[in-house]
Order: structure tokens, then C-alpha cells, then sequence
């Protein structure tokens, strides 16, 4: 997970080629998960910071400790930073590396989800509950009971219930599980094994616990058969998002270490997912994540990059850019810097 190399003059023409600009550049921000609250946009993304840790490839560079939200009119509108809506200070079971998190909304209440390690070093989803969509939040004292790995993204379906989707491999830990148990001697599949798939759980009434245990979601191919584990340039690998999009579920998640943002559909909020497509070719930085909005009857991806940053994988800012369903409901594929 190493920067990459770029020259001043390669970044410069990136940057003016690049489909949007980051919404602020004030601070860094990554992973962005908007939603539509109160009729205006809520993005909930990490905040990214030059902690000075060394690269590695289970992320000991990104350190985060807090979350600020953002608020957009609209798409197309400037980005007001909110303030700190939660800081790892205040997170009784949270020692460092507060990852992506997402945000919920249900009866007036808003539920901030967030991945952070434990003391321990292993990750665990935490939940903090607010009255306002900016926060601030007030955490629960313990993570959930049941989760792990990190990127928890909570899709509201149209029925009024609530899933949590999350998991993601290597330094998301995501490959020490099976059967929703830790074993460190387990690692990412190899060959022709299925590849690991995102974790769903249903939420409780109360939107703190899991109403049941988690699911293994399985992505297939066109032909029905799950992906394979040495199929890196389709296989899951963090940062899962639901949207919904003419009655079918879309299942958009980056492959990682080959740096695509993809999609899968499907007929059930649990899959099986078939896999369709990439939605945006590699950006500048190592990672890449996603969320899929619609406002005002247009579709939206909040993504990031780390052109601001000079090409640091760890120091991003997150972008959004308009994307289009086809009749076919396909979505078409994007270049972050044209062509
Ligand atoms: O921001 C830290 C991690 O990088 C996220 O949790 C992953 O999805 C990747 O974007």
C-alpha cells in the first residue's frame, strides 16, 4: 500500500483532466458514504492525517482518530465541514485507526457506524448514536456484538429494514474469519477457491445489534459460479455500498490491490450477487471507495483520490461525480482523468 511515483508535471496534468475536484481541501477526507438526510447530502468519510507511520500492507499508515461530516446543498454545490462529529478519545473500546465509516437514520435518530482496533489490534464496528445528521454522537461503550473487520456500510431498504454490510481482506482483517470466528492462521483463499465474500447482518429495532448472525454474501459470475480467489481483478476486497436501482440490489465494492471499484446485482439484499461491470478505472493513491447516492433523480458517486496530496495513498480528498444506469441498468464504466 506504498504512495505511488509521480512527477509534478504528471500529477498537474491528471489534476486537470480529472472528472471533479475535492469537495474540501482544508482537510483530507476518504471513503465517503453519503446519504440524503433533512433533503440536503450528509457524507460521512474518514479522516485522513500524517500520523508518520511506516507503509505496510495492513494499512499501519492510515491513523485515523476522528470523523468530521460533511454537508452539500446539493451534488453540485460546495461542501460545509461540520466539525469533529466523534473522535477515538471518546470511544471507550477504540484505540486507533478509525477507518470508513457510514451513517443511519431511523425515528429522528442518527446512528454513526465506524471500524477502529482495539487495544488488542483487532478491528471491531463500533455504533454512536446522535439527534442531529452532523452529530455529534455519543458512542456505545462496547463494539458490536458479533462484528469485526471494518467498512460497515447500512443500507435502509424500501420495507423499513436495516443491513449492515462490512468486511474487508488483508489489513481489514476480513481473511481470519470463517463461520464469523477468528482464527489467525487463516489467510485470503488462493487459486480457484471462491473468493471471500462481504459480510451482511440485519439490524435490530434498536439499530446498536445484529437481529441475526452475519452472512457470507457469494458474487458469481455471468455464468453462476463464485468468483475465484485469484480473480483480483473481480473479487471482493473491501468497501462494500447498496443502492437500489430500478427493484434491484447493486452491490459496488473495490477489488484493492488491482485499484477498480466494480459492481454486482441481485434480486435479495443477501445475494447471491452477479458480478457486471467496473465502475471507475484506478484512481491516483493505492485504495479506492465508494459510495452511490440518488438525488434529485440523478445518481451520484462519492469516491476519492489522492491528487491533492501530491500521490499520497494515506492523505486523500473526497470527489463526487454524476453516474448514468442504462436502459440495461448497466452502469457506465468512468475514468477518473478522462479518456
Ligand atoms: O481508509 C482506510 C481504509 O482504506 C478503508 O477502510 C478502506 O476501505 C480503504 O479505503
Amino acid at each position: 500500500m506504498a504512495d505511488q511515483d509521480y512527477t509534478p508535471e504528471q500529477l498537474e496534468a491528471l489534476k486537470a483532466k480529472a472528472l471533479s475536484q475535492p469537495l474540501v481541501t482544508h482537510i483530507y477526507t476518504a471513503d465517503p458514504s453519503a446519504h440524503v438526510f433533512e433533503e440536503r447530502i450528509y457524507i460521512y468519510p474518514s479522516h485522513d492525517i500524517e500520523a508518520g507511520a511506516a507503509f505496510d500492507d495492513d494499512g499501519g499508515h492510515f491513523q485515523m482518530r476522528d470523523y468530521h461530516v460533511l454537508r452539500q446543498d446539493s451534488p453540485t454545490a460546495p461542501a460545509t465541514d461540520c466539525g469533529v462529529a466523534l473522535s477515538v478519545d471518546d470511544v471507550p473500546w477504540a484505540e486507533r485507526q478509525m477507518w470508513a465509516p457510514d451513517a443511519a437514520t431511523k425515528d429522528g435518530r442518527y446512528y454513526l457506524y465506524f471500524p477502529a482496533k482495539r487495544a488488542d489490534g483487532i478491528f471491531q464496528i463500533g455504533v454512536a448514536v446522535g439527534d442531529r445528521p452532523e452529530g455529534p454522537f455519543t458512542p456505545d461503550p462496547e463494539p458490536i456484538e458479533g462484528s469485526y473487520s471494518i467498512d460497515p456500510a447500512v443500507y435502509g431498504d424500501e420495507d423499513g429494514a436495516h443491513y449492515m454490510y462490512f468486511g474487508g481482506i488483508w489489513g481489514g482483517q476480513l481473511q481470519k474469519y470463517r463461520d464469523n470466528r477468528y482464527d489467525a492462521a487463516h489467510e485470503e483463499p488462493t487459486g480457484d477457491a471462491p473468493a471471500l465474500g462481504p459480510r451482511v447482518a440485519r439490524l435490530a429495532e434498536d439499530m446498536r445489534r445484529f437481529a441475526e448472525a452475519p452472512r457470507e454474501v457469494l458474487i458469481v459470475d455471468e455464468a453462476g459460479l463464485p468468483l475465484r480467489a485469484d480473480d483480483h481483478d473481480r473479487r471482493y476486497f473491501e468497501a462494500p455500498w447498496i443502492h437500489r436501482h430500478a427493484g434491484r440490489y447493486y452491490l459496488s465494492y473495490s477489488t484493492g490491490n488491482t485499484h477498480y471499484l466494480c459492481y454486482a446485482t441481485s434480486d435479495s439484499p443477501y445475494g447471491p450477487f452477479t458480478y457486471q461491470g467496473r465502475i471507475l478505472e484506478p484512481v491516483v493513491g493505492w485504495t479506492t471507495h465508494q459510495s452511490i447516492v440518488q438525488f434529485d433523480g440523478r445518481w451520484w458517486l462519492y469516491y476519492h483520490d489522492s491528487i491533492l496530496s501530491g500521490g499520497v495513498t494515506h492523505l486523500r480528498s473526497a470527489k463526487v461525480v454524476e453516474i448514468e444506469h442504462g436502459a440495461d441498468g448497466r452502469i457506465r464504466t468512468l475514468h477518473p482523468y478522462g479518456g
